[in-house]
């Protein structure tokens, strides 16, 4: 978010009237750019009165160029999307993110925001605290999204979180926390699901990105996803 705020800024700054030394905008559409004369070559000093082999150029005056309104407009338009964008996020920053120090930043793609909380819960309870958020827990769906999620957890320090994932419904069929079923992808380590001691039916990614069936019941950090449209 840091650099598409530099962005605009600096978007901004070119816009400005008077924002670039050699650009004045004198009316909507046109703009002006003044090119300062050259100066002439000093004179050597013994000879008084003489004049320089490059005399002073007067400068030269203001060149009218007709702008590009439709690019500028497309520029403006751009912005607008962007300060939506910046607003909406802005939004889902004060209303779902639990105190500083429990998050570990958030990370997002074009259409999804994930959080780490760094708070320790019961799976049903972390997906009740990331639904509260106006989310959901997170649901790799993709190689991308799993990838993304794991390096998060890595960076962050943590082992193990848990993820939307389960088979709470039906033994052996898991499906997403949204309960959509699960597609072509996985990412279960050697050996899982294994449903260990006849009561794993959640699921945590740990730092490399693989998958484990794990208690419900057990508490750990967890992983949130939000999708952009709804925060
Ligand atoms: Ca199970
Ligand atoms: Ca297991």
């Amino acid at each position: 978010m840091k650099q598409r705020l530099a962005l605009i800024g600096l978007a901004f700054l070119w816009l400005l009237p008077g924002g670039h030394p050699q650009q004045t905008a004198e009316d909507a559409c046109s703009l002006h750019i003044l090119v300062p004369g050259l100066k002439g070559a000093v004179g050597d000093k013994g000879q008084k009165g003489g004049v320089g082999r490059h005399g002073k150029v007067g400068p030269i005056g203001s060149k009218g160029i007709p702008c590009e309104c439709s690019q500028l407009r497309k520029a403006i338009g751009e912005m607008d999307n962007q300060v939506t964008q910046l607003t909406t996020e802005l939004k889902f920053i004060k209303n779902a993110l639990p105190s500083p120090a429990a998050v570990a930043g958030v990370r997002e793609t074009d259409s999804k925001i994930y959080l780490l909380v760094k708070e320790e819960k019961r799976y049903v309870d972390a997906q009740l605290s990331c639904q509260g958020r106006g989310g959901t827990l997170g649901m790799p769906k993709d190689e991308a999204a799993n990838s993304l999620m794991a390096a998060y957890i890595a960076q962050a320090g943590l082992a193990r979180v848990f993820i939307g994932i389960n088979d709470l419904e039906r033994e052996g069929t898991f499906v997403y926390a949204d309960r959509s079923p699960m597609q072509t992808f996985s990412k279960w380590r050697s050996g899982e699901p294994n449903n260990a001691y006849d009561e794993e039916d959640c699921v945590e990614m740990v730092a490399s990105g693989g998958w484990n069936d794990v208690a419900c019941h057990v508490t750990m950090h967890f992983l949130c996803e939000f999708d952009k449209e709804h925060v």
